[in-house]
């Protein structure tokens, strides 16, 4: 062996030296090695013959062998090369949970002389956990009466993984009246809201579907989603409106009671009570018209209580009013115009106005001999 030889040989030595130095350094003096959780039957994690300063030939007389702390056989030494490397499969979640750091902690023993040692490996988290929420499906009531910037608190979606893999950001899709709001709880857990940013409004839409995405930190990242059905309640917004401002009809007079006027209708956006409609003639109400027609509350149909006299009054007006069962109700009106039309139904009258008795046998032709007022209460060609 040359010079040149002996120093590769001793720089050789030396890097050793410094390997399992670094070696113990790590982990408070402890052989310490990491692997990701999930990694595959077989996959390299350390020269720990080497690491701890034991040729390879002396594994076997010296006995060489590793007890790992707890239950499992997570790892094998090849005592043929002296590589530490994963035997069975490792969960990380299901070994340490959320515990930030997890470690597997075997002993590794060799005797003539005996040597324990102590080794630590980390077992790293990969992210194969989406992001989950418990249930697919979150169903809301909000009445549209609702303010604006009102909160309701959703459940946060869990993660099983830890660190970046297990931070979650939260987005809905794209909604007129929905934002979500995220608020870090002192860093213990995220409250999750729902916040309305516009006035809801059931007659345009009484059901919001949208998607609430929960999505990891991890690369690459993982999703998890719910469903969000928002059923829009009925607010008594809208007042009863009828088809026409203004009802125009005619009916013969002597038309006898029971006799149909007219039927008016109303209708109102809400549902249900908010609905829901009754008719009535608006207060103050004439005699004339109060005793002359009545109003079915529930159909809007408008009859006659008595004969129609064209000669008593000939064109009644009469105001009605619709007003929903709301709380508090909302009210519509219009105005119906009933017209009288004249039926001959009267005889003319004669009336002797004067009478100059006797006459004069000599009065010439054109004398007036008596003044005779025909009358008729009837109109037009009736009168
Ligand atoms: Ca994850
Ligand atoms: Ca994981
Ligand atoms: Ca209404
Ligand atoms: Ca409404």
């Amino acid at each position: 062996m040359d010079l040149w030889q002996q120093g590769i040989l001793l720089s050789r030595q030396l890097l050793q030296l410094v390997l399992l130095h670094t070696a113990w350094e790590m982990g408070s003096g402890q052989l310490h090695y990491s692997v990701p959780e999930e990694s595959q039957h077989g996959t390299f994690v350390g020269r720990i013959a080497q690491d701890l300063g034991l040729e390879v030939s002396e594994l076997v007389p010296r006995m060489f062998r590793m007890e790992s702390q707890g239950d499992g056989d997570y790892f094998e030494v090849n005592v043929q090369n002296g590589v530490l490397f994963v035997n069975s499969r490792i969960d990380r979640e299901e070994l340490c949970g959320k515990i930030s750091v997890c470690i597997i902690h075997l002993e590794v023993i060799v005797e003539k002389p005996l040597r324990i040692f102590h080794v630590e490996v980390e077992i790293k988290d990969i992210n194969d956990n989406a992001p989950s929420f418990s249930v697919n499906q979150l169903t809301f009531f909000i009445s549209e009466a609702t303010a604006y910037g009102s909160r309701f608190s959703l459940e946060s979606a869990s993660d099983a993984d830890i660190g970046k893999n297990a931070l979650i950001e939260y987005k809905i899709s794209p909604s007129e009246c929905f934002v979500i709001d995220t608020q870090n709880n002192q860093g213990k857990s995220m409250l999750l809201e729902l916040v309305l940013k516009k006035n809801l409004d059931r007659e345009d839409i009484s059901l919001h579907h949208l998607l609430l995405t929960a999505t990891d930190g991890g690369q690459p990242e993982l999703t998890g989603t719910v469903q969000l059905v928002i059923t829009v309640l009925d607010a008594n917004d809208n007042r009863p409106v009828f088809n026409q401002s203004v009802y125009e009809v005619s009916l013969l007079e002597g038309s006898d009671s029971g006799t149909h006027v007219t039927t008016l209708e109303a209708t109102d956006l809400d549902e249900g009570l908010n609905k829901e409609i009754i008719y009535g003639f608006k207060r103050p109400l004439s005699l004339t018209v109060e005793t002359m027609f009545e109003i079915d509350q529930n159909t809007g149909e408008i009859s006659l209580k008595r004969k129609l006299d064209f000669e008593e009054v000939n064109l009644y007006e009469v105001q009605v009013q619709a007003i929903d069962k709301g709380q508090p109700p909302m009210e519509g009106n219009c105005k119906v115009l009933i017209e009288v039309l004249d039926v001959n139904d009267n005889s003319p009258e004669i009336l002797l106005k004067s009478l100059s008795v006797p006459v004069p046998e000599d009065s010439p032709p054109g004398t007036v001999v008596a003044l005779i007022s025909i009358s008729d209460r009837d109109s037009g060609a009736n009168g």
